[in-house]
């Protein structure tokens, strides 16, 4: 009662003096002024002149009311929850890493219940403010987190959601732990996964570069277990005139320094996760007559800190945060650099390449978060299922209702499939297992998982949120913060099409060779499956869609590029579908 914002316990109150609130049919009994008004009406009469009466008639009409809402769809330990997820590690962990991975998930799920999702709610209630200017007129450019985010921050460190993949405990295995352990934190992480991609995307570049002196401490602190000295990393790569087409949108120059180092000029758009601690850039090396390379080939790739020792910007200025449809818990930003001092880290010319490594990490990450949203929607939604009445019956009594449900879960558990290939390729690849046919596997099923699943999701979502009727639209359910987080993923490192555009960069890149591994790879996963006489029809459907395939590629080789890049996005869907078939 005390949450109405129009009911006051007043000196006339005798009801409430005396501490009780009478029955229904007592309340009658007492003055009848006004009964009949609705809750809005009395709201708009105001309260000064009503009787006692009146407030008890409100009380309980509207506890009548409340006795018609909705059980709260929930969710418990998504560890323990996911069965999927636990015959899926069942089946492809040794026993030993099975054991250990299996105690320290189980803790996991239930500290994400019971600490990390609330955290997580507040992040999204205190987005991030910019602070321009102090009281005194003295330009500051702060950006401000809640102590939330910044406790999700500490929380990456203690849980090691990016050192597993580094410290490479369980050999090959490492990355996949790192991957279910950042699955199942991503719906909870308040956003902190945007942040937690580029870290291990720029973790992964510093290590492939061998590690460097100058890049040493950076490395330790990206994969620090300990939170004091736990670093995140930004990865600015867009620019005003676009994001897509770095090669002609990057205006960035970068000036050298009598020490070696460099400055950099320029104006970066679109920079997520603003207050990291560090970020990987691209930039024009600009030479001593003071010209640069233009396209692709004028990119180079450099390191920089954000703040120095004593907390200043690294001659940075905030422009402004930027105003987004979702993903608000993370400070996006403007950022002028106006000689930003900077390490170059890739060969001159190379910064393209040798950003691709950071890319293909946070890809890899956004299929983790695609696959993620789309769990913690079904699972909610089957939870619902289990509660709501209508029409006579629990919703899972419905037999059409739980058709919609079914049809979710089968693109969730395809999605977590062909990323759990994925990481276990990753495995490979970073502890030196992977076979050359691995490899090109990896580089072909990035790009291809990435912009499908980035779709997938939203889609999922969006019929998720339908299941629960009208109180899926409602902001204070949570629901539509997950649908508008989840449609970034399809736009964000890459949009469908740009990475549809990749899928045929492979191709071409690799002469093919991507496909024959493709095809050889589902060939084999077909005769295995093909011992099991349930599974004939699905072995039959994807034969017959491989053979489409063929049949388009054999046709496509004859005519132009120009058939080939229009058929880029159709042909990766195939792709996707037939390997998740
Ligand atoms: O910055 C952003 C941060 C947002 C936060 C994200 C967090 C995600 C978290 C999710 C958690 C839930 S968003 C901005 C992201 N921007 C992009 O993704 C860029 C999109 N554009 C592209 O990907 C384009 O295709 C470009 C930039 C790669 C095109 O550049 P170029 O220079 O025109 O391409 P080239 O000339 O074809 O490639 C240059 C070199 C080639 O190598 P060489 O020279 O040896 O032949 C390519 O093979 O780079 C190589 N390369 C690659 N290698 C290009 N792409 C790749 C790749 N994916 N893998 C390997």
């Amino acid at each position: 009662v005390c949450r109405l914002p129009w009911w006051r316990p007043s000196a006339t109150c005798k009801l409430w003096q005396s501490g009780h609130f009478l029955p229904w049919n007592r309340c009658q009994m007492l003055s009848v002024k006004g009964i009949k008004m609705t809750v809005g009406q009395e709201q708009q009469a105001g309260m000064k002149d009503k009787p006692v009466s009146e407030d008890l008639e409100t009380q309980l009409a509207r506890r009548e009311t409340e006795a018609l809402f909705q059980e709260q769809p929930e969710t418990g330990n998504q560890y323990l929850e996911d069965t999927l997820l636990r015959s899926y590690l069942k089946t492809h962990l040794p026993p030993k890493v099975l054991e250990e991975v299996h105690q320290d998930l189980e803790r996991f799920g239930n500290h994400l219940l019971t600490k990390i999702q609330p955290l997580s709610w507040e992040c999204e209630q205190n987005p991030p403010v910019f602070q321009q200017y102090n009281a005194w007129g003295q330009r500051v450019d702060h950006i401000h987190t809640c102590s939330a985010w910044r406790r999700m921050k500490e929380i990456s460190a203690e849980e090691g959601l990016i050192a597993e993949a580094y410290e490479k405990r369980y050999s090959n295995w490492s990355p996949l732990y790192q991957a279910v352990k950042l699955y199942l934190f991503s719906s909870s992480s308040g956003g902190f996964s945007c942040p937690l991609a580029m870290t291990d995307g720029a973790a992964k570049v510093i290590e492939s570069l061998g590690t460097p002196g100058s890049l040493k401490n950076a490395f330790d602190r990206l994969t620090s277990r300990d939170p004091k000295k736990f670093w995140t990393s930004g990865q600015w790569m867009t620019e005003r005139r676009g994001g897509s087409d770095v090669a002609n949108g990057t205006e960035t120059v970068a000036r050298k320094q009598p020490d070696g180092t460099y400055r950099l000029y320029g104006f970066k758009w679109f920079t997520s996760a603003a207050d990291s601690d560090m970020a990987l850039t691209l930039a024009r090396i600009v030479d001593a007559e003071g010209q640069c390379t233009q396209g692709s080939r004028g990119l180079s790739l450099f390191f920089l800190r954000v703040r120095d020792e004593e907390g200043n910007l690294n001659s940075i200025q905030v422009q402004r945060l930027k105003d987004k449809l979702g993903t608000r818990q993370m400070a996006t930003a403007e950022l002028w650099l106006q000689g930003a001092r900077a390490e170059l880290i890739s060969a001159e010319g190379r910064g393209v390449a040798a950003i691709s490594n950071m890319l293909n990490i946070t890809r890899i990450h956004n299929v983790i978060g695609a696959v993620a949203s789309m769990r913690r929607m079904v699972s909610l939604s089957r939870d619902y299922a289990q509660k709501r009445v209508a029409f006579g019956r629990l919703l899972k009594d419905h037999p059409l209702h739980m058709q919609t449900i079914a049809r979710m879960e089968v693109q969730v558990r395809g999605a977590f499939l062909l990323l759990m290939e994925i990481v276990c390729l990753l495995g490979l690849a970073e502890t030196n297992l992977a076979s050359e046919q691995e490899q090109l596997l990896l580089r072909l099923l990035v790009p291809v998982a990435k912009l499908y699943t980035g779709k997938q999701a939203s889609a999922v979502a969006v019929e998720a949120m339908e299941s629960f009727g009208g109180q899926g639209y409602m902001e204070d359910t949570g629901l539509p913060v997950i649908l508008r987080d989840t449609l970034v993923l399809s736009i964000w490192e890459g949009t469908t099409n740009i990475l549809s555009l990749d899928v045929l960069r492979s191709l071409a890149k690799s002469q093919g060779q991507v496909m024959a591994v493709f095809l050889s790879t589902v060939q084999k996963k077909l005769e295995l499956a093909s011992g099991t006489e349930e599974l004939s029809p699905a072995v039959q459907r994807t034969r017959e869609a491989i053979g489409n395939l063929r049949q388009f590629m054999v046709a496509a080789g004859s005519e132009q590029a120009l058939t080939m890049e229009l058929a880029a996005r159709d042909f990766s869907y195939s792709l996707a579908r037939i390997y998740i078939g």
